[in-house]
């Protein structure tokens, strides 16, 4: 997958700009601050980190913020170096002279950080198609498989060495993005970037173990209640559940730590499109994914939220009853993607739109795999 000449010259001239305003601002010994979106995940925090570890080699002075409440960085990302960089963004008192927004699609992502940067010169960083390019300078590569692979070029190109803290943080984004190398924005050069990480002597496993297999008991027994009230609709091609506040205070569960299951939801092989709806304070919050014939991304946004094609969200304060009859109205509308990947093991063969891999054709359903 190629992309026009016309946008690699592009991205390389953005990178370029990134770059001398990175190198600017620590040679004038500016404030430097480095923002993730809402509830950070791996890729925006990873991405963050360690462009701040970097910056700060660098002889820079880096900053790292979110907004969350309280502001407190995930139980699973807490093992990322560099924690020292982060500043609650209540003790942002000054107007930050540069600040750089790492994975955010757009300015309302930002959270509360959007007024606290108001004035300041803003540089983009993200592969999300959807962005809004809301920075002075703005690096939008759609076809990067995480934020943090991003971060890598510019890091290189700042000359700074690819350490295992650095690394470490990058590899986070990489597989918290790619679904440990699961989903269709695994390249080639995503192997590549990898094989470059694991070599500075990095322990993917010990990285693994704490992003996706590490789980408090309280989890496992809400898991199971919320997957008992899962609902599948046929008519809709839809699987989806909930989960309240009330919920996770009933096991001690942080909002943070349920963001895994939608993973297990979307397993669902009767459904196209996965859902789940999480109480915070007083709005839901609203995963959604797809396996490729639905463009979500286009649907949240439909719905004041983002995100990509096959993973998207919204936040709402409607009702669940409400909420849920507005997506089924959303999913009747929504445009159905002809995804020649669709059902694919190998990828797509270009003569047929198939793989060499077996298919079995379901009634009506077009083409699935049949996995032995
Ligand atoms: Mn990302």
């Amino acid at each position: 997958m190629g992309r026009a000449m016309s946008d690699a010259s592009d991205l390389v001239a953005d990178r370029a700009a990134v770059v001398a305003a990175l190198t600017a601002a620590v040679g004038a010994g500016d404030d430097i601050l480095l923002v993730a979106h809402v509830n950070p995940d791996g890729d925006s925090l990873g991405s963050a980190l360690a462009l701040g570890l970097a910056l700060r080699t660098l002889g820079g002075r880096p900053r790292v913020s979110f907004d969350a409440e309280p502001f407190a960085v995930p139980r699973t990302l807490r093992f990322l170096a560099g924690q020292e960089l982060l500043v609650d963004p209540v003790a942002i008192t000054a107007r930050p002279s540069l600040v750089l927004c790492l994975d955010a699609a757009s300015r309302s992502r930002l959270g509360r950080l959007a007024g606290i940067i108001a004035g300041s010169r803003v540089v983009i960083v993200d592969h999300h198609a959807s962005n809004t390019r809301f920075g002075d300078l703005n690096l939008v590569d759609s076809e990067a498989a995480s934020t943090s692979a991003m971060v890598v070029d510019l890091i290189d190109a700042l000359g700074v060495a690819l350490d295992a803290d650095l690394a470490a943080a990058i590899y986070t984004g990489l597989v918290t993005d790619t679904g440990s190398f699961r989903f269709a924005a695994t390249t080639p050069a995503v192997h590549r970037l990898a094989a470059r990480l694991l070599a500075t002597g990095i322990r993917h496993d010990l990285i693994s173990r704490a992003l996706w297999d590490t789980h408090r008991f309280g989890y496992l027994k809400l898991l199971g209640e919320v997957l008992g009230r899962a609902r599948l609709e046929p008519e809709h091609d839809l699987v989806w559940t909930w989960c309240t506040q009330v919920d996770l205070r009933a096991v001690g569960l942080d909002y943070d730590e349920i963001e895994g299951f939608i993973d297990t939801l979307r397993t669902a092989s009767e459904a196209e499109v996965a859902l789940i709806c999480k109480q915070d304070g007083d709005v839901w919050k609203v995963s959604v994914r797809s396996k490729g014939s639905v463009d979500v991304g286009a649907l949240c946004a439909g719905l004041g939220g983002g995100g990509h094609r096959l993973a998207a969200g919204f936040v709402t304060r409607a009702e669940l009853v409400e909420l849920m009859d507005t997506v089924r109205a959303a999913l009747v509308r929504a445009p159905r993607l002809a995804d020649p990947a669709a059902g694919a093991l190998t990828g797509p063969d270009a003569a047929a739109g198939r793989t060499s891999a077996p298919i079995q054709g379901r009634a009506g359903r077009g083409p699935a795999v049949s996995v032995r």
